[in-house]
Formats: C-alpha cells, structure tokens, sequence
C-alpha cells in the first residue's frame, strides 16, 4: 500500500445522523479524483464522536460504494481494547486490506498496556496493522524504539500512520524497521514527509482535493520537485486558510459548495462561522 488515501469525512443530514447518499457521491468523487486508497472512520472521519455501530456502518457504506477497487483501512481504534477488536473483526469480514488504530487515550496508559492493545488487535483482527501515531491527539508518542519493539513481536504490523511534524521520528521508522510503509499524517508537509522517505500519505484535505495531492505524488516520484513544490505550497495557502476557521468544518463546507451536501460536524466541534463561510466561498473559486 502506498500514494495517496483520503482520510473520508464523514457527511451528516442536519439532524446528525450519516447521510448516506453523500457518503457515497463522496466515495465516487474521491475515486474520480485518482487517490490510491481510502482511511476509513479515523479523526476526520469523526469516529470518536461515533457510536461502535454507526462506525460499522460506515465499514459497510464504504466497502459498498468502493466497489474493491481501491484499498481500505478501517481505523478502529478506542479506548477500549475490546471496542477495538470487534470492529477489527467486521473489517475483516467486510474484506478490509488493513487496520489501523490509535492509542488508547484519556488514562495515560503506560507504554507495555499500550503495546498489549495493538498486539491484542493484531490478533484477534489477523490482517496488517497501520498503527495511527497521532501524539498530539491522544497524548501518546510512538518513537522508533517503541515501535521496533512492538513490531517485532507479530509480522502482521505493516506500518504506521505519522500525524506529526517531527519527520525525522518518520525517518526512523523507515531506517529501523525493514519492510515498513509509513504514511505522511499532515497534508500540508505532505512533500516534506515524502521526501523524508514516506511511501505515502493520509489526510483530510484529500477529500476534495485529491487530485492535487495525486499529482504532488507523481510529480515527486518523477523527480519533478519544482512541481511538486508548487502544488504542496498552493495547498499550504488553502490549508491555512482551514486551520483559523476549524479544519472539518471547512471542509465540509467546501464539498458542500462543490455540490456534496456535507452537513455540520458533529458536536462538541462548533458550526462554521459566517467569516469562514464566506472564506470557503471565495477559496472554491480557486480551487
Ligand atoms: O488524517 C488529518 N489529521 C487530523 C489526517 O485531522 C488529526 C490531517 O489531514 C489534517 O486534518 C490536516 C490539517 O491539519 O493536515
């Protein structure tokens, strides 16, 4: 597994509940735009704000509407390792190619419970494991040594997903760890994660631009670094623009202007503000 994955969002109608028909339109566009692979039910897939059950659901609708024709990761990561394991298990069924998961939050579990989390997963899920590293999310840093360790115990963890700035933890994992595929976790260093030896890349933003991110991909494994640069620093600009209003929300209302109605983000996440409204307004006629 390698390229470009979108990390789906997931669409709501205006009473919170998943809406389906965009949920699908979402999947086809985003096959339509090339990205090589989807992350399903992660942070931007808002998950955590999900029950186990609509998150299973999502498996489903996804694994439906892809129709096999891309690869897909279920992240089904909780605090709880036996939350973690079940969904593990109807991603197996479904026909999932992977895993993925994020630490166990909220008690500051120390490291040996952490590492019996994702070798309890591994088991009981029996397909490759992406270990979602997300230290400014749930608190939890993977470094190299912890990583090696864990990955010697089962053959079945692939990889891991790096949402961090700190690209030269990335490096490490790919120069101590033979064989793994690391994936770039923030879009907007995706070219810095790339050139820092990622295979790809899993992000948010690629949900309505992931053509763009595509190219910045090609570009880069061509060695057309001036390209690649181009597209990294224009999507650098959109994203900055994201960040002051609330990422989820702004992109979501992007794919709503763009003609998939995505609805609001689930609370505690605020609605987006008439400011950022508008931005998203005059960022479309760019786009
Ligand atoms: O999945 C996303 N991570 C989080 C990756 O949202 C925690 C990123 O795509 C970011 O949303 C994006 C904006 O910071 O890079």
């Amino acid at each position: 597994m390698k390229g470009i994955f979108t990390a789906l969002l997931t669409p709501f109608d205006s009473n919170y509940s998943i809406n389906e028909k965009s949920l699908e339109k979402l999947v086809r566009f985003n096959l339509d735009s090339g990205v090589h692979g989807f992350y399903v039910g992660g942070s931007t897939g808002e998950s955590m704000l999900m029950s186990k059950e609509e998150r299973k659901r999502i498996f489903a609708l996804v694994k439906e509407y892809s129709q096999g024709s891309v690869p897909l990761i279920a992240h089904v990561g909780a605090i709880s390792t036996s939350d973690a394991c079940d969904m593990a298990l109807e991603a197996k069924k479904l026909g999932y190619d992977a895993v993925s998961a994020v630490a166990p939050f909220y008690y500051s579990f120390p490291v040996e419970a952490v590492k019996n989390y994702y070798l309890d997963i591994v088991r009981c899920a029996d397909m490759p494991m992406f270990i979602y590293n997300f230290p400014s999310g749930n608190g939890f840093g993977l470094t190299a040594d912890i990583a090696k360790d864990i990955f010697a115990c089962d053959s079945r963890f692939a990889g891991v997903k790096h949402t961090s700035t700190d690209l030269f933890a990335l490096r490490q994992f790919k120069q101590e760890i033979e064989g793994i595929t690391v994936f770039n976790g923030y879009d907007e260093i995706c070219l810095a994660g790339l050139s820092m030896g990622a295979d790809g890349a899993i992000g948010s933003t690629y949900n309505f631009m992931g053509s763009r991110f595509v190219k910045l991909y090609e570009a880069f494994a061509a060695g057309d670094i001036e390209q690649a640069q181009k597209l990294q620093n224009e999507a650098c600009e959109i994203i900055s623009v994201m960040c002051r209003y609330g990422v989820f929300q702004c992109e979501k209302e992007m794919l709503s202007l763009m003609g998939i109605e995505m609805g609001p983000c689930r609370k505690p996440f605020l609605p987006l503000s008439e400011e950022g409204k508008k931005s998203m307004k005059n960022l479309a006629d760019i786009i």
